[in-house]
């Protein structure tokens, strides 16, 4: 992997715009403050452990999950960063039930943000690595009298313009694609920009690492417990047992296996009747890191096809996620689908 080490962040995005003669600027000037609501994340989570910013909040989201301090002030921030900068007709946040408009004293733009303002924050208190997950893409609806429509947001994956994460973790850093390859930033506090330090990602092609989370078991239906006993199972052709790293927080385990090679699983499970189709969210979680991977050489699946195809039906519908190098995922797809038992 080439590093041209000292490249900023708004250089690339520069470089990349003039490499697209339709480029208006328009998206530039999304990432990058995008990009200073990050910055300000980082900050605030780097230092969490001394603020009274730690813990639980005591209400339940939309997800109905435990809201975090920390989860509030960033959907917040990122909502207030990025509505006044002229290129979104909304937004939709994991934290927010429905879209969010964007105020009239405000100019709008044909752009949609979705957004997990903070992944796995739950963890945040633990000081495990946890993330900003994003996907855009272009309005699609033309009302002259309508701002945006839902089915500007339910777009198929595939769709998106760009994708990509913020991983506050040791370092700070930004892995995003625009459809042309996957490139990581690390942010130097010191000088407080992102610099290029992973160009050009590539997942390998098969991995050694299956990440899951195996209390789920019990719940799992017959297909889906075959496939996590494949992994296990000792085979030195294939390299098998793979070795199980499971963080908890998604992006973490993401990167991960984007860095290594290997699978990350959330199979649908019986677990909560109110949730048969697993945990993880399409289109703030799945769709934007389905563009990733697949950018870097990897493909994500729901465990019958690819989830960049799929017609979303609504705001936070759930999905089974298999992720990461493409040989490991169509071993999940080959399994879950009932072609291999
Ligand atoms: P479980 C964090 O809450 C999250 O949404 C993802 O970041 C993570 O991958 C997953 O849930 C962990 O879920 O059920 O294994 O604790």
């Amino acid at each position: 992997m080439a590093k041209r080490a000292g490249i900023t962040i708004t250089q690339h995005l520069l470089s990349q715009q003039r490499e697209n003669p339709e480029a208006t600027g328009a998206f530039t000037i999304l990432l990058n403050e995008l990009i200073v609501a990050a910055k300000i994340i980082s900050k605030e989570v780097n230092k969490a452990g001394l603020a009274d910013i730690l813990g639980a909040t005591g209400e339940i989201n939309v997800q109905e999950e435990q809201v975090q301090k920390l989860d509030v002030y960033a959907n917040r921030l990122i909502i207030e960063r990025m509505q006044h900068i002229g290129q979104l007709c909304c937004m939709g946040s994991e934290e927010i039930a429905d879209l969010i408009d964007i105020p009239n004293k405000y100019p709008k733009g044909n752009y949609i943000l979705l957004f997990d303002p903070l992944d796995g924050s739950s963890n945040i208190d633990v000081n495990i690595s946890i993330g900003t997950i994003f996907g855009i893409f272009r309005k699609v609806s033309d009302h002259t009298d309508i701002n945006f429509l839902l089915s500007d947001a339910l777009q198929q994956g595939y769709k998106q313009v760009a994708a990509g994460y913020f991983l506050y973790g040791s370092s700070t850093m930004m892995v995003y694609t625009a459809g042309n390859g996957v490139h990581g930033f690390t942010l130097y506090p010191s000088v407080g920009e992102f610099l290029l330090s992973h160009e050009n990602i590539r997942i390998p092609e098969k991995g050694k690492i299956y990440s899951v989370n195996e209390s789920n078991y019990q719940y799992w239906d017959d297909k889906t417990k075959a496939l996590v006993d494949y992994f296990k199972t000792k085979d030195k052709e294939t390299g098998r047992p793979y070795t199980s790293r499971y963080v908890g927080s998604l992006v973490a385990d993401f990167h991960r296996n984007l860095l290594k090679g290997g699978i990350f699983m959330y199979p649908a499970d019986m677990k909560d009747p109110k949730k048969p189709h697993g945990k993880l969210r399409l289109m703030v979680e799945a769709n934007p890191l389905a563009m990733v991977v697949q950018q870097a050489g990897g493909y994500a699946s729901d465990g019958n096809g690819p989830i960049l195809q799929l017609q979303p039906n609504e705001l936070h519908q759930r999905v089974p996620l298999y992720i990461g190098s493409k040989k490991d995922v169509e071993i999940a797809e080959e399994f879950i689908s009932g072609k291999r038992g």
